[in-house]
């Protein structure tokens, strides 16, 4: 164990073009059908681990004001997941009494509000505490202690499973498999660099977590014709991707949006995550890509923000148009990023 160190991880969060929603088995985090996602850049979080004094697993975690709060209780969904690495880990690491840790980690973006906190937040936990467990300075260390990136990936996914994707950059996909054993998160081969504006209709944290709304999926009758179809989505949207088409890519990720929702809000108990300036700005984007041919697609998470996909060099008319319609509403400029990174400095 190297007490004299600080252990640093920066992941991003990503956002799912097709989306991870409902899951098969909730214990070993094996989703209903497989996703892909666009790694982000600026949306992060920060995490450093270093060995505690007191012997004792803690997270200070920093609010929107900055203020830090510390969980020492496995009611907090980190200390769970701490927990979960350190059995799983435990006998090949032999992790004992002084592997304690203390954590402290903050985010670049608002939490809670549909940018996907829990993803860029759990890969993060994984690969500090990975790191310090086995004294890692880099992500090229990590894999000579017999942790490559696939391994950090799916350790990641069982915290949350949408984790597991920030691992990598670019494009990835989770891919459920014909097993909970046989899933496989992997990077895409497409070098397409495109730009997410995030429309921020609400930072408030939603009412419902994702991982409940997870459990239910199968209450709402769109659920099983959603599966049926996903393949050839899935197809369609990496063929967008491989082809750098936008029209095809964007009118699949806004049915794939649109499709999710459906299925929530025909669940029972019914999840509504949508507000009004939602359906609005779905709207008015449509009215833009008819009467200015405006080159911008939407996505939505488990949240109220409306994402809006397009190449970096229609961004700025994108940004300017949604100004003067919505004067009021805050932006995110975000873009596909390169994935995580990992450094070890030594300790203040
Ligand atoms: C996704 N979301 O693919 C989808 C789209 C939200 C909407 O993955 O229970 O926080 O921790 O595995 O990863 C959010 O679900 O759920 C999510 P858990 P997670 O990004």
């Amino acid at each position: 164990m190297n007490k004299d160190s600080v252990f640093i991880a920066e992941v991003p969060s990503n956002i799912a073009l097709i989306k991870y929603w409902g899951k098969r088995d909730a214990a070993r985090q094996w989703p209903e059908n497989d996703s892909l996602s666009m790694t982000l850049d600026a949306a992060r979080t920060h995490t450093s681990a270093q060995f505690s004094a007191h012997g004792l697993d803690t997270i200070k975690r920093a609010d929107t004001q900055g203020i830090y709060t510390t969980y020492q209780s496995t009611e907090d969904k980190a200390m769970r997941h701490l927990a979960f690495l350190r059995r799983e880990l435990g006998e090949e690491l032999r992790l004992n009494g002084a592997s304690a840790l203390e954590i402290t980690t903050h985010n670049t973006f608002p939490t809670g509000c549909g940018i996907a906190s829990s993803a860029s937040g759990l890969g993060a936990l994984t690969l500090a505490a990975v790191a310090a467990w086995t004294d890692s300075a880099s992500l090229a260390e990590l894999e000579a202690h017999d942790f490559p990136r696939e391994r950090l990936a799916h350790l990641a996914r069982q915290g949350s499973g949408s984790a597991g994707r920030s691992l990598f950059g670019g494009y990835v996909e989770w891919q459920a498999g014909p097993t909970p054993d046989a899933q496989r998160i992997y990077p895409l081969a497409v070098d397409w660099p495109l730009t997410d504006i995030i429309a921020l209709v609400s930072r408030h944290e939603k009412a419902v977590g994702s991982s409940s709304g997870h459990l239910i999926v199968r209450s709402s009758p769109l659920f099983l014709p959603r599966l049926a179809g996903l393949p050839e989505r899935m197809r369609t949207v990496k063929a967008a991707l491989a082809a750098r088409d936008l029209t095809l890519l964007g009118s699949a990720i806004e049915a794939e949006a649109l499709e999710m929702h459906a299925v929530m809000l025909s669940s029972t108990p019914r999840l509504n995550y949508l507000l009004p300036q939602t359906s609005e700005l779905l709207a008015w984007l449509r009215q833009q890509r008819v009467e200015h041919g405006l080159a911008a697609y939407a996505t939505i998470d488990a949240g109220p923000n409306v994402h809006i996909i397009c190449a970096p060099h229609t961004a700025p008319e994108v940004r300017q148009r949604l100004s003067t319609a919505f004067p009021q509403l805050a932006l995110l400029t975000d873009c596909t990023g390169t994935g995580p990174l990992l450094h070890r400095r030594p300790q203040s």
